[in-house]
C-alpha cells in the first residue's frame, strides 16, 4: 500500500506529519509526505511559534512527482494552513489517487468548540468543500458543529452524509458516554473508552491509524475498531506518563496493536 500524507510538520508537540509517518508505516504503508507548513511547534497551547507556509513548494513538489508517475492507494489530509491549500488538496485526488484508491480528510478546524488560531467560519466553509470530494471524513465533535451548525450528533452526521459517503464524528460525548458516530449506509455508533482530560494530537493519531486501516483494505467498522483501540491505549498510557499534554500522546509503545492487526494482511 502506498500512502500520501498531506499535513504540516510541527517540529515539537507530536501531531500531524510526525505522527502520520510512524503510524501509517506501522500499518504496512510506504508513506510519502506533502508538508503544508513548517512550524516550530503546533498552535494548540504554545505561544511564540514560528510558521512557514509551504504553498509555493507544494505545487513544485507535485509537478516533480507527476514526472515520476506516482499513484496512491490512500491520500490522507489533515491540517491545512490556508484556503488556497484547501483548493490545492482537492486537486490532488485527480492528480495522484489510484483508481479505486481512497481519500481520507480530517477537516482540522478546532477543538473545545473554538477554532484553532488562524481559522474562521469562511475557512470552515472551504473545508466543507474539501469534505465533499472525500470518501471518508473525520471531524471531531467541535468540527462537526463548525461544519454543520448542528450540536446534535445524529443531525450533524446526517448533514455530513449528504456531502460525503462516510462521515465519522470522533469523540462525541453524550449522556450514554463517549461514542463514534459514523455513516455506513445509515447511522451507526461505536462505544469508546473515555479517559478524562484533553489529549492534544489524539485526533491525528486516530486519523492516521484509520487511514492506514482503510488503505489496507479493512471495512469501515474494522478500521474504526482498530484505530479506536490503538488510540485509547495510547491515551490511557499518556494519562499516567505525561503531565504536560500539549506535547502529544505516547502512542509509540502501542504501535504493536497496528502491526498485529496487519500481520498476515
Ligand atoms: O493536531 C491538530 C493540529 C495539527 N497541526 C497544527 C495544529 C494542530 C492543532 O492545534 O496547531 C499546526
Amino acid at each position: 500500500m502506498r500512502a500520501l500524507a498531506v499535513n504540516d510538520i510541527s517540529c515539537v508537540g507530536k501531531c500531524s506529519l510526525t505522527v502520520a509517518l510512524p503510524v501509517l508505516s506501522a500499518c504496512g504503508a510506504t508513506v510519502d509526505i506533502l508538508p503544508t507548513a513548517l512550524l516550530s511547534t503546533h498552535t494548540g497551547g504554545f505561544t511564540g511559534y514560528t510558521f512557514l507556509d509551504l504553498d509555493d513548494e507544494m505545487e513544485k513538489i507535485c509537478r516533480h512527482w507527476e514526472t515520476l508517475g506516482l499513484e496512491y492507494d490512500i491520500i490522507y489530509s489533515g491540517y491545512l494552513g490556508s484556503r488556497a491549500q484547501i483548493e490545492f488538496v482537492k486537486g490532488l485526488k485527480k492528480r495522484f489517487l489510484k483508481k479505486g484508491g481512497k481519500f481520507v480528510v480530517d477537516p482540522v478546524l478546532g477543538d473545545n468548540f473554538t477554532f484553532y488560531k488562524g481559522f474562521d467560519e469562511g475557512f470552515a466553509r472551504e473545508m466543507l468543500g474539501l469534505c465533499a470530494v472525500a470518501d471518508y471524513i473525520l471531524p471531531n465533535e467541535t468540527e462537526s458543529f463548525l461544519l454543520t451548525g448542528e450540536r446534535d450528533f445524529s443531525k450533524a452526521l446526517k448533514k455530513l452524509a449528504e456531502i460525503c459517503p462516510h462521515p465519522v464524528i470522533t469523540g462525541a460525548e453524550s449522556k450514554e458516554g463517549y461514542r463514534l458516530y459514523y455513516w455506513d449506509g445509515g447511522e451507526e455508533t461505536m462505544r469508546l473508552h473515555k479517559v478524562e482530560g484533553n489529549f492534544h494530537g489524539a485526533g491525528d493519531v486516530f486519523a492516521a491509524a484509520f487511514a492506514g486501516c482503510i488503505g489496507g483494505g479493512f471495512s469501515l467498522k474494522g478500521a474504526l475498531s482498530v484505530a479506536a483501540e490503538f488510540c485509547s491505549r495510547a491515551i490511557e498510557r499518556t494519562a499516567v506518563e505525561v503531565t504536560d499534554r500539549k506535547y502529544g500522546i505516547n502512542y509509540e509503545k502501542e504501535l504493536g496493536i497496528l502491526t498485529d492487526a496487519f500481520r498476515g494482511a
